[in-house]
């Protein structure tokens, strides 16, 4: 005979709270094993923003591997119709009558335990392990635990003392939401994190988590040209008839490194073994555009490449950009909060920029080539190449650096 320990939930997702009154039960009851199992949404809990049930069992099947005694069991998401704890409990008492089950549950549930159904019967067939964060609500479930061993006159409930934390799944989803991923990280095990990460759960590198992030990173009027270059990207994509989240990802993150040092850009694209070109290496701020794109990709969590080399160029431009490319760069020159005089004004680049994107283009970079020269400072040559590939296309300076 094993004893087994059975812990249910909607496990959306599972957390460190939850495999902690496991592993207690586990340890304070001499359990053999511990089965998650994550259930079947019952009708008066089914709302918006719950995971598949794949996708709640691949999380609980990984977090089974934090713990040689814990096994994920698919046994509810299996069943047909509705299920009540009633019905599991009497079906695995059926299915393995040699092994003896504690049903764990955690200090809510156990003072709402009457109110489940049948809980006599659900006693009948298992023992029951009630969680309580000592200190906290301790009393109360002992109480409970008390009041459901008079009832039954059976001693089958027990107390499982817990450490006083205290995760809750909103609590998570929230973290993910707003793009605050090291709160996450600390309530669910790594490979849950990094299944989230892959998969973009919850919103995970999503435009309200990005948005939510750059606004905590950046210094305000940089938070400000992001959100313009971000909206300005979404009325290109309308325009040019390409995704629209994708073009606003790009522009939400484009300057997501803009706030290093010169000095620091330079160290840290050596470090990312990111390529150097010698105007790059004495203008570091160029850098910030490859250094973003290195970002995008490991913090952030992007993996479409139109977005990466969206950013990637949006300093310099290139010959025969993409059309994610050219969004992000011109978005970036054109955004409501830009404005400084350019040749022609600037609100007719801003409507040139709806009716012809090479067109637009081109004026940006003549008028960024002319800025820098006259400046005295130094040319990327990818910059001129651009030009001059994109005044090749429309022919729309005949001598451009004619004085
Ligand atoms: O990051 P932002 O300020 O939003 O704008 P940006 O990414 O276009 O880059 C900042 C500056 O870089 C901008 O003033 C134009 C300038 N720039 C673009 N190409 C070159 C350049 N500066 C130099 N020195 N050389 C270039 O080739
Ligand atoms: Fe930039
Ligand atoms: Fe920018």
């Amino acid at each position: 005979m094993a004893k087994i320990g059975i812990l249910g939930g909607t496990f959306n997702p599972i957390h460190n709270g939850h495999l902690a009154l496991a592993k207690a039960a586990y340890e304070q009851y001499a359990l053999d094993e511990v089965w998650l199992m994550p259930s079947k949404i019952p009708p008066h809990k089914a709302k918006k923003g719950i995971l598949s049930e794949q996708h709640r069992l691949r999380m609980t099947e990984l977090s089974a591997q934090t713990e040689p005694f814990f096994r994920a069991s698919d046994w509810e998401l299996k069943r047909e119709g509705t299920t009540y704890t009633v019905d599991t409990m009497q079906e695995l008492t059926t299915e393995f009558p040699e092994h003896r089950f504690y049903f764990i549950i955690g200090g809510d549930s156990a003072l709402s335990f009457l109110s489940w159904r049948e809980p006599k019967r659900i006693l009948s067939y298992t023992n029951l392990l009630a969680g309580g964060r000592a200190g906290c609500e301790e009393e109360n479930v002992k109480e409970m635990i008390r009041t459901l061993n008079t009832l039954t006159r059976q001693g089958k409930a027990a107390y499982v003392s817990l450490p006083n934390i205290s995760i809750s799944s909103s609590d998570i989803r929230t973290a993910i939401e707003m793009g605050v991923e090291e709160e996450a990280k600390k309530m669910i095990p790594t490979s849950v994190f990094q299944y989230i990460k892959e998969q973009k759960l919850y919103g995970f590198a999503s435009l309200a988590a990005l948005e939510a992030k750059m606004q905590r990173e950046l210094p305000p009027k940089r938070y400000r040209h992001t959100v313009g270059v971000e909206h300005l990207s979404a009325a290109y994509a309308a325009c040019y008839e390409v995704n629209q989240d994708k073009a606003m990802l790009a522009g939400v993150l484009h300057d997501c490194a803009k706030m290093y040092t010169d000095e620091e850009l330079l160290t840290l694209s050596k470090e990312y073994g990111l390529e150097i070109t010698p105007a790059e290496e004495r203008n570091g701020f160029l850098l910030h555009a490859k250094v973003g794109a290195y970002f995008a990709k490991t913090k952030y969590g992007i993996t479409d490449e139109d977005i990466l080399s969206a950013i990637f160029y949006h300093t310099t431009g290139r010959p025969n950009m993409s059309i994610y490319e050219k969004i992000t760069f011109l978005a970036d020159y054109l955004e409501p909060f830009r404005t400084q005089p350019i040749t022609p004004p600037l609100q007719e680049v801003r409507k040139l920029a709806f009716q012809d994107i090479d067109k637009a283009i081109c004026i940006a970079l003549k008028n960024t080539i002319q800025y820098i020269t006259e400046n005295g400072q130094e040319l990327e040559q990818t910059t001129m190449q651009a030009f001059l590939y994109y005044n090749e296309v429309t022919k729309l300076y005949e001598n451009p650096f004619a004085e």
